[in-house]
């Protein structure tokens, strides 16, 4: 089969297993192409629990499927590659957490929804790049623990009167931009606009013209007057930039923003999942009844 073929035989297969596609923005072109909804992890994760249809399939890594399992208990959920993870969700355990609450009795822990659902399950609330600063000014505590992004982590410190604690992990892709990178861009590309995902370190934020999560950049490139845009992060977003702004022009700084993990799944192992309907993913239902809670807090929080 050629792609095309395979591409029909996928929507086909989804029709007849009733099942829906999400694709994160960071995956393959084809992928997002072939895909029902593309989003981010929480909002996919939101239209995995809000659907009608029996099977989700969920394009991404691991703990977005755990996530949308999370809040879609009664569905199928199912991921096109088992191996699919996260370098930065897999930098903080369940005991490492423990010990770092230890350490500060007491006081909440904030967890970006890049984490897995046991992490979770062990924090007081979730939130996402794009609510991180309201969430914890949300809360009643003059201390936070933030878990696991110490980019994410600084920045939200930089606009909330709180102490921050701060985890150690990273994402090695967003850590990967270096400061030249963009510099070199600007040169380039005079009058451009630098967009930066909180995931990158603070040196290249502070180059930023305006910083914002996956979804925030679709919406401001949408209303910006600016024609030219770097764009600071993963390299699949620029698919949907470049579909649904064909008059702009989106600029990668460096080829180095590509997430080896979401460039795993392939149009065959999303055909593969189809047909085996698996690999699945599901979450411990006491675990998941934890996780739960601090994704329903956050979504509870004023936007
Ligand atoms: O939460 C997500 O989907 C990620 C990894 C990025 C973002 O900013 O949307
Ligand atoms: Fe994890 Fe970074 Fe890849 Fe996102 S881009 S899945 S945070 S390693």
């Amino acid at each position: 089969m050629n792609q095309e073929e395979i591409k029909q035989e996928i929507r086909r297969l989804a029709r007849e297993r009733d099942a829906l596609l999400l694709a994160h923005n960071y995956q393959r072109d084809e992928i997002q192409e072939v895909a029902d909804i593309t989003g981010d992890s929480l909002g996919l994760s939101m239209e995995a629990a809000r659907t009608e249809h029996r099977v989700i399939v969920f394009c991404g890594v691991h703990f977005m499927a755990e996530s949308a399992a999370i809040l879609a208990p009664d569905k199928l959920v199912l991921i096109p590659r088992l191996d699919a993870g996260c370098p930065m969700a897999d930098m903080v355990t369940v005991q490492g957490l423990q010990a770092m609450k230890t350490r500060h009795p007491g006081v909440p822990v904030v967890t970006y929804v890049n984490s897995s659902a046991a992490v979770k399950a062990e924090s007081d609330i979730c939130c996402t790049s794009a609510n991180a600063v309201k969430v914890v000014n949300s809360l009643d505590a003059q201390e936070v623990i933030l878990v696991p992004d110490r980019n994410l982590g600084r920045y939200i410190a930089a606009q909330t009167d709180k102490i921050c604690h701060i985890w150690e992990g990273y994402c090695p892709t967003h850590e990967r931009l270096l400061v030249a990178d963009v510099e070199r861009a600007l040169a380039e590309h005079p009058g451009a606009l630098f967009l930066a995902h909180p995931e990158c370190p603070p040196e290249v934020l502070q180059k930023a013209h305006h910083i914002c999560s996956t979804s925030g950049m679709y919406d401001y490139v949408s209303t910006s007057p600016a024609q030219t845009f770097i764009v600071g992060t993963e390299a699949g977003i620029l698919y949907r930039l470049r579909r649904d702004n064909p008059d702009k022009e989106f600029i990668l700084p460096t080829a180095r923003l590509i997430c080896p993990n979401m460039k795993l799944t392939s149009l065959e192992d999303l055909l593969h999942c189809l047909q085996t309907l698996s690999p699945e993913v599901t979450v411990p239902a006491e675990v998941g009844a934890r996780a739960r809670v601090t994704l329903e807090r956050m979504l509870a929080v004023p936007r």
